[in-house]
């Protein structure tokens, strides 16, 4: 099958450039002005925007949290992926306590082979440092699941001490590996937790407010520390505060390899959304949302690239039914929030329609770098030879977030009624239409499992 994409702009993270793009099975095949290549169908993108499929490298699929899962599973967060032109994940597999890494990696292969309508990586979580832990690190890296996530959150369940953090980041600096941070403070956080809700603040607000910035940004001093001494890089994920950002820049500024992302909650909502009562529940993630007045240091960080990536640490429950499980205690509340159908649009509508990053800036923070960065060189732009992950993106179609219509299996969105600015008209997936309009042309289980290569950032 050859598919002609014409008349449209192709936007890559280095250049701007209006041309034709030629896709020949799974792979671009040509690109060029005014391409009179024989082909079997023509998408008309004139107009429009083509880039490169986005790429978001923080999900959770089916993530067991607090006594439930996160709601989509590999079929429903790819598809609804797809709608918002991401057209590759890289989710968090998830050792438990006392298994092995192979257990959790089995499993999560389990849950997304025949299931992925995307392409898809895992990175792996470590709850549990232990040598025969450390040995299968190797392994992992070797099979293409080359990135590790510890916490210094969550003491009991995920959270491991500041020893077992650097030993895997020592683990890494030998096997090409990259550790990826949780950083907050979390034996420090609980404890004023459990005093709010002794006091009886029992609201989900109380959530944001025990979670001090002050506590994320020492977190993320503490391990960009840890990684100079392991001579390992480091990746922050889901950086919400300007003193973790401070913390990253300082460490760049001084030539180690420390590299963050954020996320589009911390880009757009604010801990204001967490009080209301109850419905704060809808806006419970670890880190919490902060004080609105970090959003715009956040926009910047991503200007100057001391934030590298935007991702969306999707992990949707639903209001009714698993939300709820915290009314009475804020601890209780299942940790996480749905987004990865939104995070292209969003980033468009208040990056770049906004003008505070320009349309490169965009693809680089939503692809380009994830690709690079995370060992997916078949990704992350529109070039000959590379996957035909595919987006016609219209910059000037508007339309409404709603639960009611968003294709994620989650009962509401953080961004109800919001009418943003961009969206996904076509999108292809090594070469096949998946999505045209409001249409879904994809297939379960098309979505291939990604081996990823070693980190670049090595020295
Ligand atoms: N934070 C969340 O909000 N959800 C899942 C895990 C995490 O670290
Ligand atoms: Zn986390
Ligand atoms: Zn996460």
């Amino acid at each position: 099958m050859r598919t002609l994409i014409k008349g449209g702009t192709i936007v890559n993270a280095d250049a701007t450039t209006r041309a034709d793009v030629l896709v020949d099975g799974e792979t671009i095949a040509m690109i060029g002005t005014d391409l009179q290549a024989g082909a079997d169908r023509t998408v008309d993108a004139t107009g429009k925007w083509v880039i490169p499929g986005a790429i978001d490298v923080h999900t959770h699929m089916e993530l067991p949290f607090g006594g439930t899962f996160a709601k989509d599973t590999f079929e429903t967060g790819t598809r609804a992926a797809a709608f918002g032109g991401t057209t590759t994940i890289v989710d968090f597999a998830v050792q438990t306590r006392g298994e092995s890494l192979r257990q959790g990696l089995d499993r999560w292969h389990e849950k997304a082979d025949g299931k992925a309508c995307i392409d898809y990586g895992f990175h792996m979580i470590i709850s549990d440092v232990r040598d025969d832990v450390l040995s299968e690190m190797d392994t992992l890296v070797d099979e293409g699941v080359t990135t590790f996530k510890l916490f210094t959150a969550y003491p009991g369940v995920f959270f491991s001490d500041d020893g077992a953090i650097f030993r895997a980041m020592q683990q890494s600096a030998k096997n090409g590996g990259l550790i990826m941070m949780h950083a907050e403070n979390g034996l420090a956080i609980d404890v004023v937790a459990a005093q709010n809700a002794a006091a009886g603040n029992t609201d989900p607000y109380y959530h944001g407010v025990s979670r001090s910035p002050v506590m994320e940004g020492e977190a993320t001093n503490r391990v960009i520390r840890l990684a100079e001494v392991a001579g390992a890089p480091v990746y922050i994920v889901h950086l919400s505060a300007r003193d973790a950002l401070n913390e990253v820049r300082r460490a760049r500024d001084e030539g180690l390899p420390a590299f963050a992302e954020t996320c589009p909650q911390y880009l757009f909502l604010s801990l204001e959304d967490m009080g209301n009562g109850f419905e704060g529940a809808k806006f419970v993630c670890s880190p919490p949302l902060r004080p609105a007045d970090h959003q715009e240091d956040l926009w910047l960080g991503l200007l100057k690239d001391d934030l590298q990536v935007v991702s969306t640490d999707h992990c949707p429950f639903d209001f009714h039914g698993q939300k709820d499980l915290g009314k009475g205690d804020f601890r209780k509340v299942p940790n996480g929030l749905p987004g990865v159908e939104n995070r292209v649009d969003l980033l468009h509508h208040g990056g770049v329609a906004t003008g505070r990053l320009t349309p490169t800036r965009w693809v680089e923070v939503i692809s380009a770098a994830p690709a690079r960065m995370f060992g997916l060189p078949q990704k992350g732009a529109v070039a000959v030879g590379l996957d035909a992950d595919l987006v016609v993106y219209d910059p000037q179609r508007t339309h409404t977030i709603s639960a009611s219509t968003h294709h994620m299996n989650v009962d509401y969105s953080c961004y109800e009624g919001w009418e943003v600015t961009g969206g996904s008209d076509v999108v292809l997936s090594r070469g096949k239409i998946i999505v045209d309009g409001d249409e879904w042309l994809g297939k379960t289980g098309d979505g291939r499992f990604l081996k990823r290569l070693r980190s670049p950032y090595l020295k």
